[in-house]
């Protein structure tokens, strides 16, 4: 640790009572903790070391918890879908679930009572929710088409697989690396698009080739992009590049460094950008090379990403022939448990049973027949998740906001449809517009990713407080991604409306509904 870290007086509060307790330790009380009952629960287990086992308090829901999966590169099987449906089907109104901003799944409503049943049903099905929150590696995002894509450079499954593996000891808990200063994400793309926003994770790996003899596939590595309240930061080069047998073993070096060598002090300050600006990129990266104990390589001089981002919506025609991949848009992630299950029938009906997220929260799933294609396509489901949305609702992104966030300065899932809703009514578009929202500064909806990011805020309307939202422009995703950033501020949400149109109108070509009737140029399209 820095010498910062090392006194305990310098500690921050999180610090303390992970000194005190390991997170992980709550993994042997589940047990005990079902039969207290959440209202006699220690509060620390309760509000934070619960989360270790990726259970969260809401503390907007008291005694209905969040639990948050971990699905290594967003895939899981209809068997675990189906799973996970029965869970938040019991219940009823109060049970769903989301897909997240990290190609994973959390679910709601759960109760601590069913907490251990819950946990062995998890297990029969290998499905594991352990280190998903407070200071741990995050749900570890991959190409969402990765080993169907014809045009790949690199099937990532195995190595997300992997890498998970190693931080969570096959899914039963890793104590080795269940304290770190702060959370970590890491992500692993081998196609052209850049489908996982490599820039904004503490550590990624983008495909790049090295020219020895003839070129050798492998991966330039970024390091330090997180966003914060406090600062957002995309990703810089580490001047490495590994071959994929090594990503496992550098995924390690890193994170020891980390967890070693990281500010525990302020944990606005904590994040791994913050130790790399603290030494420079150059200690930094010897330090990594020290724990990987064998010489690094530098990067090679381009990257692979050279392609627009897909959002992989509608059906494709997978690398292997025959066989088609088909993306259903889930309006703002959110499930209830009766989708679920029919989701599983879907992949299991017409595909093989496999069933991937994507980080815009939507469901893809691969291996449908085109003998079964035309069959698939009258399914009644596909009226509800579609897989033509309108051009505003096809890429509308949100975080979970005030339903169940108490972070959460605004409501965001129900607000966020509402208005794409009015604007599609108004509005012809001839191109989809990437439209993100986050209910607070902490930008869990990626805002600063988006064509038009929309961040929850304090407003002021006749002198009153209201709901509002600063909003952010420029973001751009796949090839050369950039941050956007903050154009305008307070906009309150009740007069929201109107300003995306007029920057609909001004920025991305859409049209009001009467002028583009009389327009010529689109009565023919
Ligand atoms: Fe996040 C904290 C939800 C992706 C930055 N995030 C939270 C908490 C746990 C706060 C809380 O306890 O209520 C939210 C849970 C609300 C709930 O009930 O759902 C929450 N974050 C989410 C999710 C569910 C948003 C979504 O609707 O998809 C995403 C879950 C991902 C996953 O599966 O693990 C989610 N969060 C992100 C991302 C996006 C990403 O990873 O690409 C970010 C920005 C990137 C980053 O971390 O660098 C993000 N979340 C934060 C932060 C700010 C971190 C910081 O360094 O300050 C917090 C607050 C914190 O950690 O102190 C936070
Ligand atoms: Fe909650 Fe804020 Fe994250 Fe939205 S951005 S989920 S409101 S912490």
């Amino acid at each position: 640790m820095t010498d910062a870290a090392t006194t305990t007086a310098s500690l921050n509060k999180f610090e303390k009572f992970k000194a005190e307790k390991d997170g992980l330790a709550i993994k042997a009380e589940i047990e005990k903790f079902a039969s207290l009952g959440w209202e006699a629960m220690d509060e620390t287990d309760r509000d934070h070391r619960l989360k270790w086992m990726g259970v969260f308090f809401r503390p907007v829901t008291p005694g209905k918890f969040m639990m948050r999966l971990r699905m290594p590169n967003g895939i899981l099987t209809s068997e675990q879908m189906r799973v996970l449906a029965e869970v938040v089907q019991r219940y009823g109104d109060d049970g769903s679930a989301d897909i997240t901003t990290r190609q994973n799944i959390q679910l709601r409503g759960i109760r601590i009572e069913d907490l251990p049943e819950i946990f062995q049903k998890f297990h029969a099905v290998g499905l594991t929710s352990v280190q998903s929150g407070m200071d741990n590696v995050r749900n570890i995002t991959g190409d969402p088409v990765a080993g169907l894509d014809a045009d790949e450079l690199f099937d990532t499954r195995e190595l997300v697989q992997q890498i998970q593996d190693m931080i969570t000891n096959n899914g039963e808990g890793n104590p080795e690396f269940t304290n770190l200063p702060r959370k970590f994400n890491i992500a692993i793309t081998g196609g052209r698009d850049n489908s996982v926003h490599a820039e904004i994770n503490d550590l990624a790996f983008v495909p790049a080739f090295k020219e020895v003899e003839n070129p050798i596939f492998g991966f330039n590595v970024l390091v330090g992009g997180f966003f914060s309240a406090k600062r957002c930061e995309a990703a810089i080069p580490l001047n490495v590049w590994v071959p994929p047998e090594d990503v496992v073993a550098l995924c390690r070096s890193v994170l020891e460094v980390f967890r070693d060598r990281g500010s525990r002090a302020n944990r606005q300050k904590s994040r791994l950008m913050w130790l790399i600006d603290e030494w420079g990129l150059e200690k930094f990266r010897a330090e990594v090379e020290k724990q990987f104990s064998k010489s690094l390589i530098s990067a090679a001089p381009e990257d692979e990403i050279n392609w627009e981002k897909r959002d992989h919506i509608g059906v494709y025609k997978q690398k292997q022939p025959g066989l088609n991949y088909a993306g259903l848009h889930i309006p703002v992630g959110r499930l209830c448990a009766e989708d679920m299950f029919e989701i599983a029938r879907l992949a299991e009906v017409y595909g093989s049973g496999e069933i991937r997220l994507t980080v815009e929260q939507n469901i893809i799933i691969p291996n449908i027949a085109d003998s079964r294609l035309g069959t698939f396509l009258t399914e009644p489901t596909l009226n509800k998740l579609t897989l033509n949305p309108a051009p505003l609702t096809r890429s509308l992104v949100s975080c979970t906001g005030a339903q169940f966030c108490n972070f959460a300065l605004i409501e965001t899932k129900n607000r966020a449809l509402a208005i794409i809703k009015a604007l599609e009514a108004e509005l012809e578009l001839t191109r989809p517009v990437r439209i993100h929202w986050t209910g607070c500064p902490n930008s869990c909806g990626q805002p600063q990713v988006a064509d038009i990011g929309l961040m929850g805020t304090k407003a002021r309307k006749n002198g009153k407080p209201v709901e509002g939202v600063d909003i952010y422009m420029g973001g751009k995703v796949g090839k050369e991604a950039q941050l956007g950033t903050c154009v305008t501020k307070g906009i309150p949400c009740e007069d929201l409306q109107p300003v995306l149109q007029e920057l609909l109108i001004q920025h991305f070509g859409a049209k009001p509904k009467q002028e583009a009737l009389v327009t010529p140029e689109f009565v023919t399209k």
